[in-house]
């Protein structure tokens, strides 16, 4: 029971801040490389998935074939009912909940939440937020994408996750998002909301992801640096060393 939600907050007590590593199933040829670069550097833990990640099957194999090279939890994140492999240790059990479908609000969980008990993955209820537009989180969530000064807005989306009784919530600007949340965001959110929260999107170096964690996030999330940059295993290094720091 709550075997990953432990550790996570093991992680969190042992080094204060941590990252995780978004590995898109559908973007990599070769994953488990990947996978235990990632876990070497420092990540906490591996998330499969992403908005348009919907070939189940490819995402099971992946999933399997990094399971037995890396001992840091796998986490699913779906972006829709595909988004399930019975073979992950955790999903983020996200609720969209600034999406004007209520497909992505309550409609997806309900048709994956018994395929998550069958298969006993543990669920992390996960208030997903999303902030700007243009993204492909963004576009296939349907989101009434929050402006990125308008702080309250977010705010108030991640106390009313809180009082829904999510225990994390994630300030998404999207997968390769021009911009990224501003700190100013984050520390209005974190001022509030009591539980984990995880920040993610467009975050590339390790000043910004210093200051997203001095500002409140205890988690963050980097998928697009390591897809597309060259030298993304100093950068990532660098990243976790600063927000260790
Ligand atoms: C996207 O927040 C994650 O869901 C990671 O974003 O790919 O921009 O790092 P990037």
């Amino acid at each position: 029971m709550n075997r990953v939600e432990n550790y996570i907050n093991d992680e969190l007590k042992k080094h204060k801040k941590i990252c995780f590593a978004l590995l898109d199933s559908e973007n990599y040829y070769d994953i488990s490389t990947i996978a235990k670069r990632v876990e070497s550097l420092g990540a906490s833990a591996i998330l499969v998935g992403g908005s348009s990640a919907i070939d189940q099957l490819n995402l099971d194999k992946l999933v399997i074939s990094i399971k037995t090279l890396i001992s840091i939890p796998i986490i699913l994140f779906p972006g829709n009912v595909t988004g399930v492999s019975p073979n992950a240790d955790a999903i983020l059990f996200t609720s969209l909940l600034n999406s004007e479908d209520p497909y992505f609000i309550s409609g997806a969980q309900a048709l994956a939440a018994l395929l998550v008990k069958k298969y006993e993955i543990e669920p992390l209820p996960t208030g997903y937020i999303i902030i700007g537009e243009n993204t492909t989180a963004w576009f296939v969530g349907r989101a009434k994408g929050i402006p990125f000064e308008k702080n309250k807005i977010a705010v108030m989306y991640a106390l009313a996750a809180q009082y829904l009784g999510m225990r994390f919530v994630y300030l998404e600007a999207g997968s390769g998002a021009q911009k990224h949340i501003s700190p100013k965001m984050v520390s209005s959110v974190r001022k509030y909301f009591d539980g984990l929260l995880i920040v993610g999107g467009g975050i590339k170096d390790s000043v910004v992801a210093k200051e997203l964690v001095d500002a409140g996030a205890d988690i963050l999330v980097i998928g697009t640096l390591i897809e597309q940059d060259p030298n993304w295993e100093k950068k990532f290094s660098n990243i976790i060393s600063a927000i260790r720091s």
